[in-house]
Formats: C-alpha cells, sequence, structure tokens
C-alpha cells in the first residue's frame, strides 16, 4: 500500500506565498517603498559601523576589533538581505534613478558577505583583524641610527625618508615587511568568503564586483585603464631612467643596474610609489623656493592644527562652508602617545550630516601638507552631496573622490604659498623645472603603482593568481609596471602585498590611478573655467568663487548620475583623458628626454 503523501504545512504556505508572488507582479510603487526602506535601514547601519570603525581604528584593542567587526557584520548582513530582494525587480522596466539604485546597492560594500550568519561573522572579524593588525604593525631596530625605538607606520616613513645610507633603507625596509607574513592566511580565508558573498550577488568574484563601478561593462573599465596608462606610459620610463642614472651616480652599478629596475629601497619611501624624498639627490636646475614646503613649515612656527586650517581655508576662499566645530573637536590630528591607531591618514563622513572628522597622525612636512588638502577635498565631497537620496550620497566614481582634494593641492602654487605669507619670493620661471621634477616625483611615480596593486587583486580574486604564488605574482606586476626590484630575492611567505595598508584593509586602489590623472584634468578644466591661458602648472584656483561654484556643482550631484556626466558638468569633457596631465608635465619632459640623451640613458629594463 503506498502512503499517502504528506505535505509539510511549510511548503504549502511558501508555495501560495510564491504563488501569489509571481500573480502579483511588483509595481512601481513596491519598488519605491523597497528602496525607501532599504535607504533608510543602510543609513542607520553605515552611521553605527562608523562609529564603531573610528573607536576601532583611533583605539585599537580586542574589545573595539570586536565591536567594530559586529557593526559591520551587521552592515554586511542588510546589504546582501536587500540585494537578494531585490532581484525581484530585475526585470521590470524602472526610472533611470531606480535602476541606478538598485545597481548601487549590489555594490556598496566592497567585500559581501556570504548568506551563511557564520560566514558572515567570520568575513567581518577577518576583515577587522587584518585592519588592526596592519595599524598596529612596527618595526624594532636593534642596531643602526634607530636601535631603541620601535617605528610604527608613521615613523617609518619618516626614516626612510631622513637617511640616504643603503644599509640602514635595506634594514628598514625588511622590517618593515615583516609585518606582512603573519596575515597571509586570514588574507587567503578572507578572500575565499568575501568571493564567495560576490558570487552570491551574482559577480563572477570580488574584482569583478570592483570593475562594475564604472558606469560601463567590466571588461571595457579595464580596457580604460589600459587606454590611460599607454598614455602616461612614455612620462614615467623617461622619469624612471633619468632617476635611475641619477641613484646609479649615488649608489654605483652593484646596487643599481645601468639597464635595470630600481632597487625598491632606494626611493625614499616603503613602497617605492612617492619618490619626493630623494628629490635632494636629482641634478635638477633652479630649485627655488616653495618646492620642498618642510623648511617654510617649520620657520613659520605652523603646528598641526594651523596645517589643518591652512586646507580649510583654501577651500573656503573657493567660497564652501568653514568645517563645523565638531570637526575640531572630534577628529584625530596627532599620534597618541599611549595606544595603537591606524595611522594611514582618512576623512570621515560618521553620520551622513554634520560629523566630519579627519584621522591623520600629522606630521609637520611638505607631504603632509598635501595630504590633508587631500583628505579636506574628501570631507568637502562628503557634505556636498549629503542632499542626495542615500544611495547617490558618494562620488561619480571612486576615482572622483580621490581627485577632489588632490585638485587643490595642485593650486599650492608659489604664488599662493606667497599670498598666504608662507614664502617671501616666488621664483621666476627658471624654478620651473625644480617644481615640475618634484611634483613628477609625487605624481608620475605613482601612476604605475596606482595601476598594479588592484592588476594583482584581480588575479588573486579570480583564482588566476594562487596562494603558493602572490608573492612571485606581487613583483612581477612591480617590475612589469614599475620597473622596481625587491632589494633581496623574496619567498612566497613574505606576502610582501599586505606590507601596503590598502591589501589588509581591503580598499580598492585603481581609484588612486584614475586620481593621478583625472586631477590634472579637473584642474584644467577649472583653470580654463577661470580664464587661465597660461601654463598649467602655474594655475592657482585660490580665492576664485567661479571655479568654486564649479566644483561645487560637480560635488553636489554626488552619485547620482554615470561620471561622464559629471566629469562633463566640470570639464566639458566625458572620457577620462591624461592630456592634461601631459600638457602640465610638459616642458619637464622635454628636459628629461634631453638628459637621458645626453647621458646616454636607454628608457625601460
Ligand atoms: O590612501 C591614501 C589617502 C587616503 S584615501 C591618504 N592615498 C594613497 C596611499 O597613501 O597609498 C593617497 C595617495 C595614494
Ligand atoms: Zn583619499
Amino acid at each position: 500500500m503506498r502512503r499517502a503523501l504528506k505535505i509539510p504545512a511549510i511548503i504549502l504556505f511558501l508555495t501560495s506565498f510564491l504563488l501569489a508572488q509571481a500573480s502579483n507582479p511588483p509595481t512601481i510603487a513596491d519598488v519605491e517603498k523597497f528602496l525607501k526602506d532599504a535607504e533608510a535601514r543602510l543609513d542607520d547601519l553605515s552611521i553605527k559601523a562608523s562609529r564603531a570603525g573610528w573607536v576601532q581604528e583611533t583605539y585599537i584593542t580586542d574589545d573595539t576589533e570586536a565591536m567594530a567587526a559586529l557593526a559591520n557584520e551587521n552592515f554586511l548582513a542588510a546589504v546582501s538581505e536587500l540585494a537578494g530582494q531585490a532581484k525581484r525587480f530585475e526585470a521590470m522596466q524602472l526610472s533611470p534613478e531606480m535602476g541606478r539604485k538598485l545597481m548601487l546597492l549590489k555594490l556598496s560594500v566592497s567585500a559581501p558577505a556570504p548568506s551563511d550568519p557564520k560566514e558572515r561573522a567570520e568575513l567581518a572579524q577577518l576583515g577587522t583583524w587584518l585592519d588592526g593588525s596592519y595599524g598596529k604593525g612596527k618595526y624594532c631596530p636593534n642596531v643602526g641610527p634607530f636601535a631603541g625605538q620601535c617605528l610604527g607606520q608613521n615613523d617609518m616613513e619618516k626614516a626612510m625618508a631622513s637617511t640616504k645610507d643603503p644599509a640602514v633603507l635595506l634594514d628598514l625596509w625588511l622590517g618593515w615587511h615583516a609585518i606582512a607574513p603573519p596575515m597571509k592566511d586570514r588574507y587567503t580565508r578572507f578572500v575565499q568568503l568575501a568571493n564567495k558573498g560576490a558570487n552570491e550577488m551574482g559577480f563572477a568574484d570580488m574584482g569583478a564586483l570592483w570593475r562594475s563601478s564604472y558606469d560601463m561593462p567590466p571588461e571595457q573599465f579595464g580596457a580604460e585603464l589600459d587606454r590611460l596608462w599607454q598614455q602616461v606610459r612614455p612620462l614615467y620610463l623617461a622619469l624612471h631612467a633619468y632617476v635611475r642614472s641619477q641613484l646609479v651616480k649615488k649608489y654605483g652599478p652593484e646596487l643599481v643596474p645601468l639597464n635595470g629596475p630600481l632597487p625598491a629601497h632606494l626611493l625614499g619611501n616603503i613602497w617605492a610609489q612617492d619618490w619626493t624624498n630623494i628629490y635632494d639627490l636629482l641634478d635638477v636646475p633652479g630649485r627655488g623656493s616653495g618646492v620642498d614646503l618642510t623648511p617654510a613649515l617649520e620657520q613659520n612656527h605652523v603646528d598641526e592644527l594651523r596645517m589643518v586650517r591652512y586646507g580649510e581655508a583654501f577651500f573656503t576662499s573657493l567660497g564652501f562652508d568653514p568645517l563645523p566645530k565638531t570637526f575640531w573637536e572630534r577628529s584625530l590630528f596627532k599620534k597618541p602617545a599611549d595606544r595603537d591607531v591606524v595611522c594611514h591618514a582618512s576623512a570621515w563622513d560618521i553620520d551622513n550630516q554634520e560629523d566630519l572628522r579627519l584621522k591623520m597622525c600629522i606630521r609637520v612636512r611638505d607631504e603632509d601638507f598635501r595630504t590633508i588638502h587631500h583628505e579636506l577635498g574628501h570631507n568637502v565631497y562628503q557634505r556636498a552631496y549629503r542632499q542626495q537620496p542615500v544611495l547617490f550620497e558618494d562620488s561619480a566614481n571612486d576615482g572622483f573622490h580621490e581627485a577632489i582634494g588632490d585638485t587643490i593641492a595642485l593650486s599650492i602654487t608659489p604664488e599662493y604659498l606667497k599670498q598666504i605669507d608662507m614664502i617671501t619670493q616666488v621664483p621666476g620661471p627658471e624654478g620651473d623645472l625644480g617644481l615640475l621634477m618634484h611634483k613628477a616625483l609625487e605624481k608620475v611615480a605613482f601612476l604605475p603603482f596606482g595601476l598594479l596593486i588592484d592588476q594583482w587583486r584581480w588575479g588573486v580574486f579570480s583564482g588566476q593568481i594562487k596562494p603558493e604564488n602572490y608573492n612571485q605574482a606581487w613583483w612581477e606586476l612591480k617590475e612589469k609596471y614599475q620597473g622596481v626590484a625587491p632589494p633581496v630575492k623574496r619567498r612566497e611567505a613574505d606576502f610582501d602585498p599586505a606590507a601596503k595598508y590598502h591589501v589588509p584593509a581591503n580598499i580598492p586602489y585603481t581609484r588612486y590611478f584614475l586620481a593621478s590623472i583625472l586631477q590634472f584634468q579637473f584642474h584644467r578644466g577649472l583653470c580654463r573655467a577661470i580664464g587661465y591661458t597660461g601654463p598649467l602648472h602655474r594655475c592657482s584656483i585660490y580665492n576664485n568663487k567661479v571655479a568654486g561654484q564649479r566644483l561645487n556643482k560637480m560635488l553636489q550631484m554626488g552619485k547620482s548620475k554615470p561620471w561622464p556626466e559629471e566629469l562633463y558638468a566640470l570639464t566639458g569633457e566625458r572620457q577620462m583623458d591624461a592630456t592634461a596631465m601631459l600638457d602640465y608635465f610638459g616642458p619637464l619632459k622635454k628636459w628629461l628626454d634631453e638628459q637621458n640623451a645626453k647621458n646616454g640613458v636607454k628608457p625601460g629594463w
């Protein structure tokens, strides 16, 4: 006898629910309600996660780490859940605004969580642990000029900038990179879990998700990057070849191969991403005043707080409001003596309203003066788009966010510095090469670095680069793009990528490559808008309200429109384009080519 089939009540309920859904397809009003509720929920959870994140990064302990992980987990859970629910609207004809919001919902976290609650909690804990682990990283040399001190990221950067002794530099370089190996296993697991989360959202892997944030198919974005890199590559090669010839002079061909890559520890920066600290090794005519600001800051007794005030004053000169009182009360400007903090600079928008903050272990020096402008650019952007709906509270693309403060910093010209009484004399055109070289060591040297970090991560996320080849692939990319080699042979266990903040913190990095190019395009657009016709490197928009309004118009749009439209609003151009950067450095490129030809130096490695 056959037994009667007993259907459990839950299945009956689900079936009738799904049938009702199918016969009652969602309406536009349903989508509207869904988005309204989703935005309110995400706003609330992101504020909670920001508060917990602020305390965790400015007071690293096991407890703050656990609290931040929990707040982040709740946010991740909401994003995954909402993205899942939004699938039912996929086939509908929606307004561009609604369609855009639904798309942005899926892209709102860089490491989406799997739906399994245990895995989600694990992912959130791993993320916070990796961030804290980097923040706590330090090296305590036993010998040499820094013996007896423990150097965190900040002190390490200062130390590497302060010496030209190759043995000391090597020791510092190795010491800092030793913070990375303990992170490898957990990073590998982190990638596994976030990939699973990305899969559940419909992306092939976390890298495909990252590349989907640019208002074009992800493959096309890859091709765009390559196009931009090809535009600037000759400029980089010329700089690389010239710098190499000067390093050979200083250190000899045993340490610096005449036709080979540059040793990573000799460029004045732990990551070889910014070469301004070796400016004094280069034989550039006309090193005018105002090239390196550090002496001027010191002579004028400018302290950390006043450096931030200068940054704020630039923005108010353009017509932006002063920073709120709470910014000055709640920000962290100095490295606390008694606890671990994440010193890597960042700008915070805690409540998506007025509670803006800067977290930075400021040192009174040139580089930090520029970084302050970079960070305040984030804060000013955050405030400009706060009238937008929650899902549009972001920049046009992430390169825009990174480019705003840097655009302003391009206006820190000698003329501007004279106006604010930082220097007494403006150098004539004979000082231009010095100024341009200094800027190129910051901006041009950075380009391949800005590109390669995510070339590595996209490979890691897609599984093309396997854990057993992480470090080898890293150094292959360093050599391919940057022409930089490790100072000593590296092993797989070294896991060098994690010695750079954005890898353990899982912050996408292509944004900085884009920003390097966009900031010159923005600068050119603003200079044209105010009727400036001279050389781009002498243009400053300081005190110009027309420039301010033009900039603000774009900032206020947030992420409400595809980025080409927003780029158009500022520059009248719809494509990212490196010609502004090439114009800016035109005179330097010509000089570099002449020097390289004269010295018989062949660019490349
Ligand atoms: O991380 C930053 C900023 C915070 S968004 C300080 N930057 C990149 C880096 O330090 O590696 C700015 C330049 C590139
Ligand atoms: Zn930034």
